[in-house]
């Protein structure tokens, strides 16, 4: 085996296999949103409440990464390349208060949500990605607004979102209501809520 290989295998977590395509995944039928007339709400257990446009959202921009993604039916994708605006940099101006420990993304499709916790959003790859190979995200992939947080499975990544709420207790989001793992480390092979 050469070394090339070798190095891939080992970025590529348990039972994942790596893909040369960008597969598009969601619950169900791709939304459009008007970037005109978009905003992002940001709500919950803050002290500043905030809604953002588009274009004041493309202002914040402060972060480029070049990360592997992991989707729980199997397929990773390695070195994708996202810019957007960082959580840390989000949370400095909507201000988390002490209670707040999960958040909750809530989406353009027909009321998807996903959760994850804040010290997730606050690892050094995640971000709100506005960009993927340099061009703004197109509808397919959860344009104009997605989560990006490569350290877990990406069905937590969510896609079109629209309003960020900081809550104290967690809650369940679509796939996971479905069966799937709500803590969802691809490294510890947490696909399910029974490997949780
Ligand atoms: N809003 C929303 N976001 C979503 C989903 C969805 O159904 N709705 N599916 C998730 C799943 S299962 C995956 S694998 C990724 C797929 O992102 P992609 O289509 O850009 O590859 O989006 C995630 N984010
Ligand atoms: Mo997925």
């Amino acid at each position: 085996m050469n070394n090339a290989n070798s190095n891939e295998k080992s970025r590529v977590p348990p039972g994942q296999h790596v893909t040369e395509r960008f597969p598009v995944l969601q619950k169900g039928r791709i939304p459009s949103i008007d970037r005109g007339k978009y905003t992002l709400q940001i709500m919950g257990e803050i002290e500043n409440p905030m809604t953002f446009t588009l274009e004041e959202l493309k202002q914040l921009k402060d972060k480029e990464v070049i990360v592997d993604i992991h989707c729980v039916t199997s397929w990773s994708k390695l070195d994708t390349k996202w810019e957007g605006i960082s959580f840390i940099k989000l949370m400095e101006l909507v201000n988390p208060k002490k209670t707040a420990n999960y958040v909750e993304f809530l989406c353009a499709d027909g009321g998807f949500t996903t959760t994850v916790p804040l010290e997730k959003l606050s690892s050094a790859n995640s971000m709100l990605a506005l960009t993927y190979d340099r061009l703004s995200l197109g509808d397919k992939h959860g344009g104009p607004v997605r989560a990006l947080i490569p350290d877990l499975y990406f069905y937590k990544s969510a896609k079109w979102v629209e309003t960020i709420t900081f809550l104290k207790e967690d809650r369940l989001g679509y796939w996971e209501r479905g069966g799937y793992s709500n803590k969802a480390d691809p490294w510890k092979e947490q696909r399910y809520s029974t490997d949780d």
